[in-house]
């Protein structure tokens, strides 16, 4: 169920906005082709041709001898097994690129063997259809059993995803990222070669697509969902259909992908099955248009998310992340305080960090104060009238022991608890995890991996604090607060331990 503000906020997007959004080149050039679209699943019947064809796919994979390359488990091994991630790109710059691939795949073999070369896979739009959609929750389908059920999701049909996870505010954060490593994660600042390895192992900086809508829908579907072998639920590929589906918004919008060669020259070699068994390879390079793939995205649930970026347009995010990506920020001229940490969060013992940022810093950064955003919520990260970009990077995040809690970013909050909601004006955002350590061990066979680091834009908040005369003179406190998910029965929350916490001007 849509909530009354969602609502309302859909009925702005899709009247108010119509016009400014059909009017971008992206969508234009989208509905003049004739490939086959991927659509949302809501609102699609439930024997709509793509469902049926996906449903009877699934249900055929998964009855397929398991000496069958394209058998279902076969398949989703390549992702992650039930010890270890294998071949999947998390936490880095090859995140939006191999999931990608890996689920042009699944179109690729459904088109092959139902016969149906105008197949498209649908797509999971959480942000407006936040229940698991119908066609995945009924354990039977027309009296039979329904393949794309699967029994160990935690989140039943009548829970809802959240507001701080998927809702039009984290959206509109992530479609305000004009730069692309902060948009869709960033490099490993060690990275110096084309050495696959940098695919699984590597460890950049989370932006807020992967590290919130993405890393908190794994975790609050759970089951099989949370798991490396995630993608045994069908249910991961409407998922991620919709992480690529915000990526081909955000280049129709305008935006530019990255052009460094060590992301554009990366071979996943040999990662992918094509139908006769044999295995194929992308690179980056093959990866950053979905045309080319052989498919398109729909036009309504498109618009709705085009008619963010109409109202974002005026307060972009414009900041020169690549120092802080390239790990330098230490010696440009960019305004940077970092303080390592060897604290925990914990749900009764937030972390509670103070950094020497001074309120004139402050003041200058966020240049006109008192300008307000046009839009009809508020967006974590926003700065109307900002000359500059405040964010904090919690870098090397200890990962939790168990994925059933949400870290909540404050700042300046003298009061802070579990209880303190996310409406309160020191609010940041909120952070989920997708995997625990042990899960990413094995990844790449390469010994240790870095824990994950996080972007938190902060500057829409302190745009807020400002107005509210919560700036402190001397100092700004970052804060972590654990709190248990709602879907989850398991309360116990795991605190988290940032290695250092940055805050940059940029
Ligand atoms: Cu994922």
């Amino acid at each position: 169920m849509l909530t009354r503000r969602e609502l309302m906020t859909r009925g702005i997007l899709a009247t108010t906005l119509f016009q400014a959004a059909v009017s971008l080149p992206g969508l234009t050039a989208a509905a003049a082709n004739a490939l086959p679209v991927r659509r949302s699943l809501g609102g699609m019947d439930l024997d709509h041709p793509d469902l049926e064809a996906w449903r009877d796919f699934v249900g055929i994979s998964k009855s397929k001898p398991d000496s069958d390359p394209t058998n279902w488990i076969s398949l989703a091994n390549i992702h992650g097994d039930e010890v270890q991630f294998n071949r999947c790109a998390h936490d880095n710059w090859y995140f939006l690129p191999w999931h990608r691939g890996y689920l042009e795949m699944f179109e690729r073999l459904v088109r092959a063997e139902m016969q149906y070369d105008g197949f498209a896979l649908p797509y999971w739009d959480w942000t407006f259809d936040r229940q698991i959609p119908r066609a995945y929750s009924d354990a039977t389908y027309n009296g039979k059993e329904n393949p794309l059920y699967d029994p160990t999701r935690e989140m039943t049909p009548t829970d809802s995803l959240s507001d701080e996870s998927v809702g039009v505010e984290v959206m509109a954060s992530i479609y305000a990222e004009t730069d692309f490593e902060a948009f869709g994660t960033s490099r490993d600042p060690e990275q110096d070669s084309l050495d696959e390895s940098w695919v699984t192992n590597g460890v950049g900086i989370s932006g807020i697509l992967e590290a919130t809508p993405h890393n908190l829908v794994h975790a609050q579907v759970g089951g099989t969902l949370r798991q490396p072998q995630t993608a045994q639920d069908p249910l991961f590929m409407m998922h991620h259909g919709n992480v690529d589906h915000v990526w081909a918004v955000w280049n129709a919008m305008g935006n530019a992908n990255g052009t460094d060669p060590l992301w554009l020259d990366m071979v996943f070699r040999n990662n992918f099955v094509n139908p006769d068994g044999t295995a194929y390879s992308f690179s980056v390079r093959d990866l950053l248009e979905t045309e080319p793939l052989g498919y398109t995205y729909d036009l309504p649930s498109e618009m709705s998310a085009l008619a963010f970026s109409s109202l974002t347009s005026e307060t972009r995010h414009k900041g020169d992340y690549a120092a802080l990506f390239d790990g330098r920020s230490g010696d440009t001229q960019i305004r940077s305080v970092r303080t390592e940490n060897a604290a925990s969060a914990q749900v009764l013992a937030p972390l509670d960090l103070p950094l020497q940022i001074t309120s004139s810093e402050i003041a200058a950064a966020l240049g006109e104060s008192g300008a307000t955003s046009s839009l009809p919520f508020v967006v974590t990260g926003q700065r109307p009238g900002a000359q500059k970009q405040i964010v904090a990077i919690l870098r090397e995040v200890t990962p939790p022991e168990n994925t059933s809690s949400e870290y909540r970013v404050f700042v300046n909050c003298d009061y802070l608890s579990p209880d303190v909601p996310t409406s309160d004006p020191h609010y940041v955002g909120t952070l989920g995890f997708f995997g625990t350590s042990t899960m990413h061990q094995g990844h790449g066979g390469h010994g240790d991996r870095k824990p994950p680091s996080f972007l938190i834009n902060l500057t829409g908040t302190l745009q807020r604090l400002t107005r509210l005369g919560q700036i402190r003179k001397d100092e700004l406190v970052i804060q972590v607060q654990p709190v248990p998910m709602e879907s989850r029965s398991d309360k116990t929350v795991s605190p988290i331990t940032p290695r250092s916490i940055e805050v940059a001007i940029i």
